[in-house]
């Protein structure tokens, strides 16, 4: 809804007014944080947080290798605090934080009052040693800004579904997400999951295996109030093929989805185990066909699908085809191009080819306080590409006001997201601590 009495004295025609109102409105706008891999404190060791977690995080240990002799074999057999230290010494001590994830640690400590330049972990070991989980996360949540955020559940894995089915308790903030990788990619093994659950499945997915996999799915989604369903795919992901995967999306899960009316998350281009000695760490990227996401948004016209690519390549080819097919909503910059440059380059492009119809980001963080760097880092870098957007209106002798701009940004980061999970919208006005404006921003570029 755009406001047809903007005064004239409120548009903003100047570059530098732009610039603030745009910085202001999207450092202070609370997030819908909508792709994470985060858990309740009350699911104990699912639930990654602290200084440990966040040093070993699987980004972290992949760039360790290449400033390390050891072997990953030697690494995994350590325990994780000697990891940590290892990782510390070693990316941070010995040798500038220079990368992404690395400077996103940087910036967690600094947020919360510790020195990035330390020698040893011991100030960071001592702090979170006497931080009161509940208060924590309160702190760790306005410090990023996030209003909630989307989890990535499997009701597969023996362990959390434990966590569920004893009611633990879940913050409302934190959202549940079914995550279908066993049953769409991992069929072959995971039938006999199911069969142990009690499911009358085979390795044919036969049409009574795909009725049951509709049964499980109806029994979780009444447990877990899923607000999307969603896969990762490798880069030959094909729809339709003749394969088990193809009859569970057409026979149980986009059923599924219409009957809680929730969305499907494609996340399409992951090669898992690309190294797998490296575990987690071990997972590479490849070109995907879009194509087949348009088959499906054509097919299913009644479905709505977020998506997310995995290589850079694919990123103009995803956007092309979101102004196809309105139920399809691209959303983040997915893994390896959660960069600041990438980010800049894919958000400028959505906003010329999607205008605000689009989910400019998620966190995708593993580690509770990954929240506080990884919007940090993306607020700032999504202002610069939506003030472009803006100075170019202005260019046009279009001229926005500072309620227009918070409008669009709302949308971005909140009524998008809401939208497509079919959530009531954040009535305005909305803010939290407002962060360093974009001019404090821009001044910490270089000089050209
Ligand atoms: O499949 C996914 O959801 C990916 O995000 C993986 O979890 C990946 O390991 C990751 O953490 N990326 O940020
Ligand atoms: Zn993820």
């Amino acid at each position: 809804m755009l406001f047809r009495e903007a005064k004239p004295e409120d548009q903003i025609r100047d570059e530098s007014a732009l610039r603030q109102a745009v910085g202001d409105a999207v450092g202070s706008v609370p997030v819908f944080d909508i792709h994470t891999h985060l858990f309740p404190f009350s699911f104990e060791r699912l639930c990654k947080w602290g200084i440990d977690d966040l040093l070993t995080y699987h980004y972290l240990v992949a760039e360790l290798f290449r400033s390390c002799e050891i072997s990953p074999k030697a690494f995994f057999d350590m325990p994780e605090p000697r990891q940590a230290d290892l990782i510390w010494r070693k990316l941070f001590v010995e040798n500038p934080p220079l990368s992404e994830a690395t400077a996103g640690v940087c910036t967690v400590l600094a947020k919360l009052g510790l020195d990035p330049r330390a020698k040893t972990l011991d100030e960071a070991r001592e702090f979170f040693a006497d931080v009161d989980p509940h208060e924590h996360l309160e702190v760790v949540l306005e410090l990023a800004g996030v209003s909630d955020l989307a989890m990535t559940n499997d009701p597969l894995d023996d362990q959390e579904a434990l966590y569920w089915q004893s009611d633990s308790f879940v913050d409302p903030r934190f959202h549940a997400v079914i995550r279908l990788d066993p049953i769409l990619c991992q069929w072959e093994t995971s039938w006999r999951k199911l069969e142990a659950r009690g499911y009358k499945v085979d390795a044919e997915a036969s049409e009574q295996a795909v009725d049951e996999v509709h049964r499980f799915l109806d029994s979780w989604s009444g447990r877990l109030q899923p607000r999307y369903l969603a896969v990762s795919l490798p880069p030959d992901f094909a729809y339709p093929d003749d394969s088990p995967r193809t009859r569970l999306l057409e026979g149980a899960v986009l059923h599924v989805c219409r009957e809680l009316d929730v969305p499907l998350a494609l996340m399409v281009g992951v090669r898992r185990g690309v190294n797998p000695e490296l575990g987690l760490a071990g997972d590479g990227v490849g070109w995907a066909d879009v194509s087949a996401i348009e088959r499906l948004c054509a097919r299913w016209p009644e479905n709505r699908f977020l998506a997310t690519l995995l290589a850079l390549e694919n990123q103009h080819q995803l956007l092309v085809a979101s102004r196809k097919f309105a139920n399809l909503m691209p959303f983040g910059c997915w893994w390896f191009v959660n960069n600041p440059s990438t980010i800049e380059s894919i958000t400028r492009l959505r906003f010329e080819m999607l205008g605000a119809t689009f989910i400019p980001q998620h966190s995708d963080a593993r580690v509770l306080e990954q929240l506080i760097y990884k919007w940090d880092h993306s607020r700032r870098v999504v202002a610069e590409a939506l003030f472009a957007s803006f100075r170019q209106l202005q260019h046009a002798g279009w001229f926005p006001t500072k309620a227009e701009i918070e409008s669009v940004v709302r949308r971005l980061f909140q009524g998008n997201a809401r939208g497509m999970l079919c959530l009531d919208q954040i009535q305005a006005p909305l803010s939290v601590e407002v962060r360093p404006a974009m001019s404090q921003v821009s001044d910490d570029r270089p000089k050209a």
